[in-house]
């Protein structure tokens, strides 16, 4: 049995990530961390144990770590790409020392971590269609300068003190649960909610781009089969490519209009959004994650529409 604390308990995958883990491990098993002023509510705060830990401050993982005696952390401390661009030292702050922190801690106690990199870390000279396991990553934004600094970080610790790292480049994660904040991707889940609300959808990204996306129950299965992996099997460890839809604003306007034929989009591009978009993948190639540890996804645009639709209309309506 682990015993798990997450970091980023209350964030968009923290949410339904700590959900997932104490149904899987156990309520009492699993530790919801988080910042004062982001504290759980509702069955996050019900269902099992809650404790402030903020990354930045070494002592507050430590005690958690000791109190519950964690083996396993999923690091989801972490600020998105548009909100990195404008505070690019707290990005580090939060990214970097948080994660050196929760490495130093992890070492201390012998715990695996978690910590997930993202599309953001490979830049406008990375192959875009296709995008190899390993390749060029040179990003120009601060976000994808943390990512990259996290996958080498977290393989420097495996490789010099063994500590259990692995990681993901997530795509944008796309959820009805908890709504994105500051990214790049979020576009991708707004656009349900004005369709569903009935209300004409404005499009920062411009027709033609292509990015990865993931439904979230697929990214939370990515995340803890890849926890659960047999580590004799893993010749990657910090970061694996995943992948399961890539698909453009056009496309997943479309896929919308099926259900809702009357639905509206315009487009009004974000030039700093756009910037990002461009010098991201168009779709990656996810070979070595399907075959060091069978990483599978279950859901593409067409299902994850209709379950995006339905939840939706259920919350909202
Ligand atoms: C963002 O858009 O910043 C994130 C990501 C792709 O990492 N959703």
């Amino acid at each position: 049995m682990r015993n798990i604390l997450v970091i980023g308990a209350t964030g968009q995958i923290g949410s339904e990530l700590t959900m997932e883990l104490r149904k899987r491990y156990g309520n009492l098993h699993v530790v919801a961390g988080y910042i004062p002023g982001a504290a759980p509510d509702g069955d996050l705060k019900e269902s099992g144990p809650a404790e402030i830990v903020d990354v930045t401050e070494v002592h507050t993982i430590e005690s958690v770590v000791k109190k519950y005696t964690i083996d396993t952390i999923y690091n989801l401390a972490a600020l998105l790409s548009v909100v990195a661009e404008s505070k690019p030292a707290l990005a580090w702050k939060i990214g970097i020392d948080g994660l050196w922190n929760v490495l130093e801690v992890a070492r201390a106690y012998r715990c695996a971590v978690f910590t997930p990199s993202s599309i953001g870390s490979f830049g406008p000279e990375t192959p875009h269609v296709m995008t190899p396991q390993d390749t060029i990553q040179r990003p120009r934004t601060m976000y994808g300068v943390t990512k990259v600094t996290t996958e080498l970080l977290s393989d420097y610790y495996f490789n010099k003190y063994g500590v259990d790292t692995r990681s993901v480049r997530f795509p944008g994660i796309i959820s009805s649960v908890t709504p994105p904040g500051g990214g790049t991707t979020d576009y991708a889940v707004d656009i349900y909610y004005s369709a569903v609300k009935g209300s004409r959808f404005v499009c920062p990204i411009s027709e033609g781009t292509y990015m990865d996306m993931m439904y979230m129950p697929d990214a939370l299965h990515a995340a803890i089969s890849l926890m659960e992996a047999d580590p004799s099997k893993l010749v990657h460890r910090n970061s694996f490519n995943i992948a399961s839809m890539s698909f453009a604003p056009e496309n997943i306007y479309a896929a919308i209009c099926k259900h809702i034929p009357d639905f509206r989009m315009v487009y009004e591009v974000d030039p700093l959004k756009q910037s990002i978009a461009d010098s991201w993948p168009d779709a990656m190639d996810d070979s070595c994650a399907r075959k060091e540890w069978n990483w599978q996804p279950v859901y593409n645009l067409e299902s994850m529409t209709e379950d995006m639709l339905r939840n939706l209309q259920n919350k909202l309506l």
